[in-house]
């Protein structure tokens, strides 16, 4: 059994100090006397790291004797974060690392805060993997993250005037202390060209792809710490590069010039992230950037395999399982099968029973917007093989329906691959269900539309693959190393093991009753609460009281997310207020974090609309002691760790149907702050295990949706029928929040009245804002809100991505842990 701390070298504080001090000098070049905050921190890095090294080495080498199966966790996405408290806890050093330092005169979290976030990802599927790469490690698994090393992560957002501006993230300006450079294991990826049908004399027809461009992939490797030090894994992240054979011509002949926009060009493939989620862009580059990524880690896995069992096939589907991460990395799929065809010379049959035992796929979206089509030309264009194969795998398949439906051409054109139309489209989910051996949603509810709504009749040709693991987060960054005041008390409540074994929360609910727990408890969410507002007064210049109610809405700006529903709330609170200056509320402030993508027009609308409201609001004597609202800029995940913590309100307010789990809901639950949330995604799960007295619920259920839809819905039905909702919504119309802009806020209330409100805010309104009217009740009520809070975090131990780790590897993956040493 693991305990904490246990790694294999263990350093002391002696030994950590000096280590310091050592690469102070011999890595940074400067001493005890110079340094700055960041060469502190660098040098504690480096110190750390030759330690984290040590235990990659040792993995690499267990798995290699014991010739392990393992996952390769394909991601266009890890939003990682920072890595250096991460490290520190999972090694089990953190609290030597910060004597050490302070016996040098130096703040552990101070220098902390010189990291820049590893932004590689927009939000909740980006996030998802960077949690279940740390659960991987910490549960011994052998286990790959495969990526794209992006020079530019998700931009920096600054508010100008209340509007979001967009400025590039530049997370390795001055070098990442994690990250190591592999050019030993460079692969070549080859792009556009043309396709050769070749007749060999025994009557074999083959085919050979005569590639137009060639681009090196240059690996960055991330050591991944597991919980207790003993494995460490890696995330394996993929640069492109321009192959420079591929220009000598053009340099011989004096063209200096062009051989480097050869290589502009190359490495754009890796140069930024796309910033968009949900809605698919349909950009060539981004096409390239999937295949560019799926390639390399495919060469990589296939060099791995063949080191072990050279050309023997066979067991290629019993050593590696690729889970995709959505279908962004779904052009593996005919990537393998061109390979084990073209290359290994397999026959259609043995390639695709291989491939149809090496993938799985993981959906994250109902929304029809955001499931990726490619058009068939474009395709054609970059990857011509590719578009062949597809041709064939649907082919076949199309065969498989009409067995099953025999004459059934409605059946078919929904099924197929290939979408045709104005344009013929390459439909990249129909071919992740097609070449998966598995597929599963992210949450009860939504695994249950993915089978009933979206791909109902896969679900009929193979009832058993598709399936559901509910998501989960790692317990060690969301709970033990952003909240350690909160993690020390649970530590003298019930033992320091709950971080491996979530469910021991549990424990607490016995003092859930407990008055002295009870304040102790409350005692660490206001210091949080006082060491957040110092946050938000240095970001933002807003003072804020952290004896109000903190109620927090923290994730991408999205219509279907609702942040407009928690904006016309406050909006109809200022009125009540105005209307009646004794009108009884707990004093709140609602605090957002949220960035937009940079074309998604309403959703910036909505940021602006939440910056004017807030000024007005934070400026009016007549209110400002009982409400405050703060836009925090650049939301990002070391910001979540500070405002988590701080939370008494958990914003969880998606129209049923359309979140397809959530995972801020679970940190912030976690963490003690409790839910004002819909019946959607894992909420209905969070609900069941706090009890419906734990949480607020409101709004239309997935049924009632539909029923409205059924019967067509109507905003205006509600718009004229409540005063309130009528009063705030023609607010927006006027120049009370933009003096001398009359109008500037009116495409919100455009979206939900002409515009239809696709997402319902108007018919949830009334009953959102009654659960809002509970939860002041209830907080007013100090030691109610305490025990429910304390309910909160005693019961989140379903939601450790431990736990969704081994519903994977149980339902999907069937790994073996591989103990290290
Ligand atoms: C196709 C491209 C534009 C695209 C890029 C990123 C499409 C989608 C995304 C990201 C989607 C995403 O983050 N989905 C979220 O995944 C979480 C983890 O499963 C869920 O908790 C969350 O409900 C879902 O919206």
């Amino acid at each position: 059994k693991k305990t904490v701390g246990s790694s294999s070298t263990p350093l002391n504080k002696a030994e950590l100090k000096a280590a310091i001090v050592k690469h102070l000098h011999c890595s940074l070049g400067t001493d005890e006397n110079k340094a700055n905050n960041h060469a502190w921190w660098k040098a504690t890095c480096a110190s750390v790291q030759e330690h984290v090294l040590e235990g990659l080495r040792k993995t690499q080498k267990s798995h290699y004797l014991n010739d392990t199966r393992a996952v390769h966790y394909f991601s266009a996405e890890f939003l990682m974060g920072r890595l250096t408290s991460n490290n520190l806890h999972n090694l089990g050093l953190f609290e030597q690392t910060e004597k050490a330092l302070n016996e040098l005169g130096v703040n552990l979290t101070d220098i902390m805060e010189e990291e820049q976030d590893m932004a590689l990802g927009n939000g909740g599927l980006g996030r998802l993997a960077a949690c279940f790469i740390d659960s991987l490690a910490t549960l011994d698994l052998p286990a790959v993250g495969y990526g794209l090393h992006y020079e530019h992560g998700l931009f920096r957002q600054e508010i100008k005037n209340g509007e979001q501006i967009e400025r590039p993230d530049s997370w390795r300006d001055y070098g990442n202390p994690w990250e190591i450079c592999r050019p030993e294991s460079i692969q070549d990826i080859p792009l556009f060209g043309y396709v050769e049908t070749k007749y060999g004399e025994n009557g074999r027809v083959s085919k050979e792809w005569h590639p137009g461009h060639i681009v090196k992939g240059l690996p960055w490797d991330i050591p991944v710490v597991g919980y207790g030090g003993k494995t460490v894994n890696v995330l394996r992240l993929w640069q492109s590069q321009a192959s420079d054979y591929f220009n000598w011509d053009v340099f011989n002949a004096g063209g200096y010039v062009d051989a480097q926009k050869e290589n502009v060009q190359a490495e754009t493939i890796s140069k930024v992230l796309y910033p968009n989620d949900e809605t698919e862009a349909g950009k060539e580059l981004r096409l390239i950037q999937q295949y560019f990524f799926s390639a390399c880690s495919l060469k990589d896995i296939i060099r791995r395999y063949k080191r072990a069992h050279g050309d023997d096939w066979s067991r290629f589907s019993e050593q590696v399982v690729i889970q995709l991460n959505d279908t962004h990395p779904a052009v593996a799929i005919p990537e393998l099968m061109r390979i084990l065809i073209d290359r290994a010379e397999l026959d259609w049959d043995y390639a695709w029973s291989i491939c149809s035992k090496t993938f799985a796929y993981t959906n994250h979206t109902l929304l029809p917007e955001a499931l990726e089509k490619w058009p068939a030309r474009m395709f054609e264009k970059i990857l011509p093989r590719h578009l062949e194969i597809i041709y064939e795998i649907n082919h076949r398949f199309m065969d498989q329906v009409e067995a099953v439906w025999p004459g059934n051409n409605a059946i078919k054109q929904k099924l197929s691959i290939i979408e045709e139309g104005a344009e013929k489209m390459v439909r990249m989910g129909n071919l992740s269900v097609i070449g998966s051996f598995a597929v599963n949603g992210v949450a009860e509810i939504h695994s249950a539309l993915v089978k009933k709504d979206l791909f109902p009749e896969f679900n009929h040709m193979w009832p058993d693959k598709l399936t559901n693991v509910t998501n989960g987060i790692t317990p060690r960054r969301w709970l033990k190393a952003c909240n350690p005041a909160l993690s020390q008390l649970i530590d003298g409540k019930i033992g320091n093991d709950w971080p491996l074994h979530l469910h021991k929360l549990q424990g607490l609910a016995e003092f859930a009753d407990d008055a002295k727990f009870q304040k102790q408890f409350m005692k660490i969410k206001h210091d949080n609460k006082t060491q957040l507002a110092k946050e938000v007064f240095t970001l933002t210049g807003v003072e804020i009281d952290p004896n109000a109610i903190f109620d927090v809405q923290i994730k991408r700006l999205h219509e279907y997310k609702r942040q407009h529903l928690n904006l016309l709330h406050i909006m109809a609170l200022y009125r009540r207020l105005l209307e009646n200056p004794q009108y009884d509320i707990h004093p709140r402030v609602f605090l957002f974090g949220a960035k937009a993508a940079p074309g998604y027009k309403l959703a910036k609308d909505i940021i602006y609309a939440i910056n004017k409201v807030a000024e007005k609001i934070n400026n009016d004597p007549r209110v400002n002691h009982k409400l405050k609202v703060v836009f925090l800029p650049n939301y990002r995940v070391s910001l979540a760790e500070k405002m988590i913590p701080a939370a008494d309100i958990s914003e969880q307010i998606s129209t049923a149907g359309k979140e397809a789990s959530g995972t801020g809901n679970m940190k912030l639950s976690l963490n003690g702050a409790l839910t004002v949330g819909t019946l959607d995604g894992a909420n209905i799960e969070i609900a069941e295990e706090v009890g419906d007295e734990n949480i607020f619920i409101f709004g239309l259920t997935v049924d009632e949706v539909e029923t409205l839809d059924r019967k067509g819905y109507n905003p205006f039905d509600y718009y004229d029928n409540n005063r309130e909702l009528k009063a705030v919504l023609d607010w927006l119309d006027s120049d009370y929040f933009t003096p001398g802009k009359p109008g500037a806020l009116s495409s919100l209330k455009r979206s939900m009245l002409e515009g239809g409100d696709p997402y319902k805010v108007l018919a949830d309104f009334v009953s959102y804002s009654d659960a809002q009217a509970l939860a002041d009740k209830a907080y007013k009520d100090s030691a109610k809100w305490a025990k429910m809070a304390i309910l909160n975090t005693a019961r989140m131990g379903k939601f450790t991505s431990d736990r969704s780790i081994k519903d994977y590897v149980e339902r999907i993956w069937k790994l073996v842990p591989c103990e290290v040493e």
